[in-house]
């Protein structure tokens, strides 16, 4: 396996997705002829519309990248001391609210979809609760419906980070139409890349307004400032990618739902691997392949698995360990945190993703599911000896 030449070129989690390389450069060449090149220039106008028309959502307001874009429509919502959010996502989600010195409150995850328990979350509630903050991890979208329930009930507000959830629906509908808004990233290992990037997306007119502003200094007008604001613009060539990048969409899902299927079939066999599933009767982009790793059964850990693939050339990861209430400066701050999210401690230990896109050829996976079902078959049988041995 070492001497195997495709694994000199690492396989990667989140290698992008690239368009036509033809398309992107001659709008980069209008781009610089035009000599406009950021401040909601017309590429950037347009990207903004195919994608409000692609999601059937009245306004999008695209950004620098999701990190930003989060931090302005939390901003722009008016949040204030605490706001209920998952510890299992990527540490921006957190990040986006300790920033701007609102209290992320850590709630637990639900076993199977990974995303907030919404049976959890009241124990959360307190008298400086000012919102809910769910995570629509991995595309598997968050329970809306009780969500939405909840923060009715509670006078809370309700936002999502879709980041991973670009063309997935919740009972039909596209995700980018709940809450007050919605947050993406185009970063560059998502499934709709622009290089860096983010949008917000709302159905919400006077909301929309105040994040344009926002995201522009608070400029309404020339020399004319109307809130705080700060530099969430998108430029030109991002949009340019972004654009390029929409035309390949439905090949770039096809793609995921293609090798989907083939590490389902390779992975279905191997003892302790289980890999998540999305619901068939939702769309889904399927951009992550993520596995559960059962060390009673599979006897190896998760951890020991991850850096055999890696010496393989294989680079898995083992997102999104060890959840943000382990990191800093949560866990100096909220050293209590982690006592109530036993669901996410469970899944922090056990999951890995695995490489997908456009970039991974069918080989590759075979090559990675015989890796995985090697060692674990290898782990058995030392286990079996251990066990003889220890008989005698
Ligand atoms: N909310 C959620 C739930 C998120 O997942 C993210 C981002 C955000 C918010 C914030 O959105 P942004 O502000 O980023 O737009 C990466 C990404 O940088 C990050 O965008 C993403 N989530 C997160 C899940 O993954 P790292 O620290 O893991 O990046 P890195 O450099 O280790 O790269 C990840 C993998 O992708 C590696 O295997 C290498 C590969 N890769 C990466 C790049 C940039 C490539 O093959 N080519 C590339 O150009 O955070």
């Amino acid at each position: 396996m070492g001497d195997d030449p495709r694994f000199k070129k690492p396989l990667h989690v989140g290698s992008p997705n690239v368009g036509n390389r033809e398309e992107f450069l001659s709008r980069v060449e209008d781009i610089l002829d035009r000599n406009w090149l950021t401040n909601n220039g017309p590429v950037v106008q347009e990207f903004e519309n195919k994608i409000a028309e692609h999601l059937g959502v009245k306004h999008c307001i695209a950004m620098c990248n999701g990190t930003v874009a989060l931090e302005i429509a939390i901003r722009a919502l008016d949040l204030k001391g605490e706001v209920i959010v998952p510890s299992f996502t990527f540490v921006a989600t957190a990040h986006s609210l300790q920033w701007q010195e609102i209290k992320p409150v850590f709630c637990d995850i639900d076993r199977e979809t990974y995303c907030l328990d919404p049976s959890e979350l009241e124990k959360h509630i307190t008298s400086r609760t000012t919102a809910i903050l769910g995570v629509h991890l991995f595309g598997r979208p968050c329970d809306i419906n009780t969500l939405n329930d909840l923060s009715r009930k509670h006078q809370l507000k309700l936002l999502f980070d879709a980041s991973h959830a670009f063309g997935c629906t919740y009972q039909g509908q596209l995700v980018g139409n709940f809450g007050e808004c919605e947050v993406f990233s185009f970063h560059a290992t998502k499934l709709l890349n622009t290089l860096e990037g983010g949008a917000i997306v709302t159905n919400n007119d006077s909301l929309a307004k105040k994040v344009r502003l926002m995201k522009n200094f608070g400029f309404d007008g020339l020399d004319h400032v109307v809130y705080i604001g700060s530099n969430g613009k998108m430029n030109e060539v991002n949009a340019a990618m972004g654009l390029t990048n929409m035309d390949r969409l439905d090949s770039f899902v096809e793609t995921n739902v293609r090798n989907y299927k083939k590490y389902s079939e390779a992975l279905k066999e191997i003892p302790g691997i289980e890999l998540i599933t999305y619901d068939q009767k939702e769309l889904n982009n399927y951009h992550y392949i993520v596995i559960e790793v059962d060390e009673g059964m599979t006897g190896v850990s998760r951890d020991l698995l991850v850096d055999i693939l890696r010496a393989e050339n294989v680079l898995a990861r083992r997102y999104f360990y060890p959840g943000c209430h382990r990191m800093e400066p949560y866990k100096t701050f909220y050293p209590t945190a982690g006592g109530l999210l036993p669901h996410t401690h469970q899944i922090c230990r056990k999951i890995m993703v695995l490489p997908t896109g456009s970039q991974v050829a069918k080989d590759d996976i075979d090559k990675i599911c015989s890796i995985i079902r090697g060692v674990v078959a290898d782990s058995k049988e030392i286990l079996r000896l251990q066990r003889e041995r220890s008989k005698q």
